[in-house]
């Protein structure tokens, strides 16, 4: 049997180019190895509150992003995961195996956490949720961007502690991180990562966004003094995060990528930076619009991946409640 990969996505606002080269089209790469099973984590999209008319959209919207981006639905499961319960009951088991110390150590909590006025219980917990998604299915692979490096660390621990202080359920997963584009940066602040929620629209490129649009956003991207064109996320962050935008969508070596570019100014990096981005996203917008007509087709295919779903997670659950004792 193929070995499993797991990996979702928050419906929590227009997807961007990090969400995209850092994960979506790792996958469609990996489907040859692997089975997949690619949710859309609307029950994390809550941690933060959404409007629900907007949350719906974007669950539909990401499920057509994953197929217009070279999911294919007869070797892989894509479904949502509020339409599958187990991973809810095993999220909470799961809050009754991680320590609340550990949580308090996230990151990603840190930084969500920070600037919110009101912190909702469920982003503090996210984390254990996340464990869950990827245990139910056994999986071996988890193919995610940098800034989920930490959740991942966190599902091996929980698996190997549930294996230890009840049975051997769950497999214990790998992290897989791609080699461009695993940390796409913000276009205004290449300190912070880009994000959907970041209230800056010129902070992101988002996977719809007109030519026009991504020319208008690359040319008022961040760079550094100096004018020289290499990749030093040290001392030139703005320009590294250009060049690494430009090697995701071109497949091309940071060697070959610098020699190119020796000796040129700012503005033809940009231009050809926006070229390169135009030239790689046109024809998944194209399949994007015309899946987005389809509605029926896309409910067809949620509902059917959903059963899917439910089959494995509710087979890995019963052996959860077993060892632990739950009648
Ligand atoms: N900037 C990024 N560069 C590379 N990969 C990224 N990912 C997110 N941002 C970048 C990867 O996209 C996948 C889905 O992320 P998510 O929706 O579950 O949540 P997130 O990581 O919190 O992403 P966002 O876009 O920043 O959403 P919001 O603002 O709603 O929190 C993950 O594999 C992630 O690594």
């Amino acid at each position: 049997m193929a070995k499993r990969m797991f990996s979702g996505i928050q419906p929590s606002g227009n997807l961007h180019i990090g969400n995209y080269f850092g994960a979506i089209r790792p996958w469609v790469a990996l489907q040859e190895q692997y089975e997949g099973i690619f949710c859309i984590v609307n029950l994390h999209a809550i941690t933060v509150v959404q409007p629900p008319e907007d949350l719906r959209n974007w669950t539909r919207e990401l499920a057509a992003w994953y197929l217009a981006s070279g999911i294919d639905p007869q070797r892989s499961i894509i479904f949502v995961q509020s339409h599958v319960p187990p991973h809810a009951e095993l999220g909470w088991i799961l809050q009754c195996v991680a320590h609340f110390g550990e949580l308090a150590r996230m990151t990603q909590f840190k930084s969500k956490a920070e600037d919110r006025e009101v912190v909702l219980a469920g982003l503090f917990t996210y984390p254990t949720l996340m464990a869950a998604d990827i245990l139910l299915y056994q999986t071996e692979l988890v193919p995610v961007g940098e800034d989920q490096r930490q959740h991942v660390e966190l599902t091996r621990d929980l698996a190997d502690r549930f294996n230890h202080q009840y049975a051997p359920v769950f497999t214990l997963p790998q992290l897989y991180t791609p080699p461009e584009g695993a940390r796409i940066m913000a276009l205004d602040d290449p300190h912070k990562k880009m994000s959907k929620s970041s209230p800056s629209d010129a902070s992101r490129i988002h996977l719809l966004d007109s030519p026009e649009q991504i020319v208008e956003k690359i040319a008022h991207a961040v760079t550094d003094s100096g004018r020289e064109i290499r990749f030093d996320r040290e001392t030139k962050p703005g320009v590294s995060n250009l060049l690494e935008i430009y090697a995701a969508a071109t497949g091309k070596e940071m060697a070959e990528i610098e020699a190119h570019f020796a000796g040129q100014g700012y503005g033809t990096l940009k231009r050809e930076v926006a070229d390169a981005l135009i030239a790689e996203l046109a024809p998944v917008q194209d399949r994007f619009r015309q899946l987005m007509r389809e509605n029926d087709l896309l409910d067809h295919l949620l509902a059917e991946g959903a059963q899917k779903a439910q089959a494995i997670a509710a087979e890995t659950l019963r052996r959860v409640k077993d060892a632990i004792g739950l009648l």
